[in-house]
Order: C-alpha cells, then structure tokens, then sequence
C-alpha cells in the first residue's frame, strides 16, 4: 500500500507513535511518505519505502500569522496525485484531519478519490480541542474522517463525552519495538549517571503544566531522603526552569541532571531504576510504555489512559494526581528492597509486551484496507 503519513516531527508521543509506524509499515513491505514541516526526530533512515516530504510556508507579511493549513492540504494534494498515494493517516484532528479533510475534497474536483484515518492522541482532544474555539472543526474534521482511531479507551470515551460525534472510534493502542529496549549498555556509561551505590529516577516529558513537573522534584525530594539517588530529568519545557528553582530551594540541585531534549532516552532508561509520570492528565503515556519496555517501574498518577498501561501493584503504582505523599510512598516501597525492585523491573518489561509493535501495527493495516475496501464500496 501506499501510505501518506501527517504528523507533528517533533519529541511528543504522537509524533514518535506515527514514525514509529511508518517505519514498521515500511519493513512490511508498504511504501509511507511523510508529510511535515521538518523531518520527524525519529526518522533517521529514509530509503526506497520511506520518503519525506517537507510543507514550506512562504513568509507573507500580510499574514498575521502563516497559514500552515493551506500550505499542508496543497502539499497533500500533490504529494497523492505524485506517489498515488493510497490511503492518509493523519496523526492529531487539528490541524492535520481538517487539512486532509480539503485536500480530499480537492482531489475529488479532479475525480481521484483518498481516504482518510485520523488517530486522536489525546491533548488534540482533551486539552486543545475541546475549547469553545476549535470545538466545532475537531468535530467537523472527526465526522467527516473516513476511519477513526484513538490511543486508549479512556481517550475515546473522553472523546465521546466532548464531542458530538456520529463515527465509531477504533482503540488501537501505542506500541513499542521491545528490541530497542533493554539493558545493552555498559557500566561505564551508568557511572556518567550516578555512582554504584546510587538509584537513578527519571522523568521524560515536554515539560508543560499537565506533567505535573513540581511534583516530579517533590517526590524525588522524599525519594532521596530515604535512599540516595539522582533524578534524570529529560526534555525541554515551560516547565523547566521553574523545575530548576525548585530544585535550588529544596536544596537538591547537586542530585538532578536537566537533560534538554534527548535522542538517547533508550540509553537513559537502560539505566534507571523507576520513571515518574505524575500527569494530570495522559491519554495514554508513551513514556511510561517506554520506560517500561526497558525494564523500569513506574509511579504515575490514575489519571486518562494510564492505568490502561501501567499496571497497579505489577509494573508500577498508580495513585490520585497530585498525590505527592502516596507516590513518594510506593517508590520508597519498590527501592528499599532489592528482591522487590527486581520483581518490579521485571514485571514492568513483561507488561509492556501487551503493546509489542508486531502486534498492534497489523491492526492498523487491517484498518486502512478495511477503509479502502468501505470507500470502494461507497
Ligand atoms: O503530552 C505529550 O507528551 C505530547 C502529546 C503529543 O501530542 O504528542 O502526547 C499525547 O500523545 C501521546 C501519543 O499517543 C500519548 O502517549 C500522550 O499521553 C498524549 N499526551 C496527553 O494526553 C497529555
């Protein structure tokens, strides 16, 4: 098949959830094209089945601001009479459903036909789409896509609650290459990190309000009263630098490493004992799968489609959000004991082999012939 794939190129999970994909899809045999602003941070390797093509926005000083719908939907309508593009899968409703949605339509004036899949990731939905002023083009653009998917059942039925939406949504949840994760590194590179007898926390985000990052250093801070340690804070956001004072005040500076964003979190997840993931919200939270996968237990908050991931008591705690005493009491309670940690590690990688990627990316290439057939059909 013939793939055209539209994302966000930059560290966010879906962006690395559509690569990933497109990746996967091009072993198996399809042929993707993504379509973007700038190369995906993941896409290292482009070959004969993977292609990348860039949306450019001409600076026009009459725009306020630079219409990167338009540009992105003529991009699209070229790029598919170009490649004979199959099938779209448009990662995020806005803007990417809305502009595939005019460049179908398009395509349509001059008799070529292209269906679309749209997978819904979550701040699409709950945290930007669902305001007053994009209300009414995310549901356009959600009705009038041919398939629809959303990362976890907690963001579908949020979806439903928010919107009013006449398609049927597809759970189809984020997946992991398992063989990119695991301890392969050496020693040496550990003692970069921290000394021997110190455990290494991390946590990996974009660094906005919604990750909660205070209450990441808050339980750090009770973490490395009881159990010496050194917190890997990896990514790059608003939060950050008020994350660095805070750091400064409780006196913990020396213990936290601010990492920027980072090409090497396998590397710096091969090395940690347990990942934080305090959100207050998190439809699915690819980072804690991440972490996970390389053997790390995880402390979250209960909140979207986490507990879908991160099992209670098995591969991590889950407790209320904000709940800073009960999530530096559950990691307390996984670090002090070694056997128990070890059970956790384990129990944590053998979790995240729900989501291993042979097994969900088959479901989305049922998803675009299923679609293919249903437009053919129409
Ligand atoms: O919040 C982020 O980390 C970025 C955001 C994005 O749009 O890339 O992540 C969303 O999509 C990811 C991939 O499906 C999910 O794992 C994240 O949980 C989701 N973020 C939120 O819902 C806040």
């Amino acid at each position: 098949m013939r793939i055209g794939i539209v994302c966000y190129p930059t560290f966010g999970g879906s962006g690395v959830v559509a690569t990933e994909l497109g990746l996967e899809l091009s072993k198996r045999g399809h042929e993707i094209h993504f379509i973007t602003y700038s190369q995906p941070v993941r896409l290292e390797l482009l070959g004969n089945n993977v292609h990348y093509h860039e949306v450019t926005v001409p600076e026009y000083p009459l725009f306020l601001y630079q219409p990167y719908e338009l540009a992105l939907s003529s991009k699209l309508v070229d790029m598919v009479k170009l490649h004979k593009i199959e099938v779209l899968h448009v990662h995020y409703a806005i803007p990417h459903a809305y502009a595939a949605y005019m460049a179908k339509k398009m395509l349509q004036e001059d008799g070529i036909y292209v269906p679309i899949v749209t997978t819904l990731h979550g701040t699409d939905i709950t945290l930007v789409g669902s305001h007053p002023f994009y209300k009414p083009a995310v549901t356009f653009s959600i009705n009038k896509s041919d398939t629809v998917t959303s990362v976890s059942q907690s963001l579908k039925d949020d979806t439903l609650r928010l919107f009013h939406i006449k398609k049927d949504i597809n759970v189809v949840p984020n997946f992991i290459d398992l063989s990119k994760y695991g301890s392969k590194f050496t020693d040496c590179e550990r003692a970069m990190m921290a000394s021997d007898d110190e455990k290494i926390i991390t946590h990996i985000s974009n660094f906005r309000k919604v990750k909660q990052i205070p209450d990441v250093i808050k339980v750090f801070y009770n973490i490395q009263k009881e159990v010496p340690s050194r917190l890997m804070m990896v990514g790059e956001g608003p939060e950050r630098e008020p994350a660095e004072r805070l750091c400064e005040e409780l006196g913990i500076e020396e213990k936290v490493v601010f990492f920027g964003n980072s090409n090497e979190i396998d590397k710096i997840l091969g090395f940690s004992d347990l990942f934080l993931l305090p959100s207050l919200t998190e439809s699915f939270g690819l980072s804690a799968l991440e972490a996970m996968a390389s053997g790390v237990p995880v402390i979250s908050s209960n909140t979207g489609g986490i507990p879908e991931v991160n099992v209670h008591g098995e591969s991590g705690f889950l407790s209320q959000k904000n709940d800073v005493d009960d999530m530096s009491k559950n990691a307390l309670f996984i670090l002090k004991d070694a056997d128990r940690l070890k059970a956790f590690k384990t129990n944590a990688r053998e979790t995240a082999k729900k989501f291993d990627i042979h097994e969900i990316v088959p479901q989305y290439e049922a998803i675009y012939e299923d679609t293919l057939k249903k437009c053919l059909i129409s």
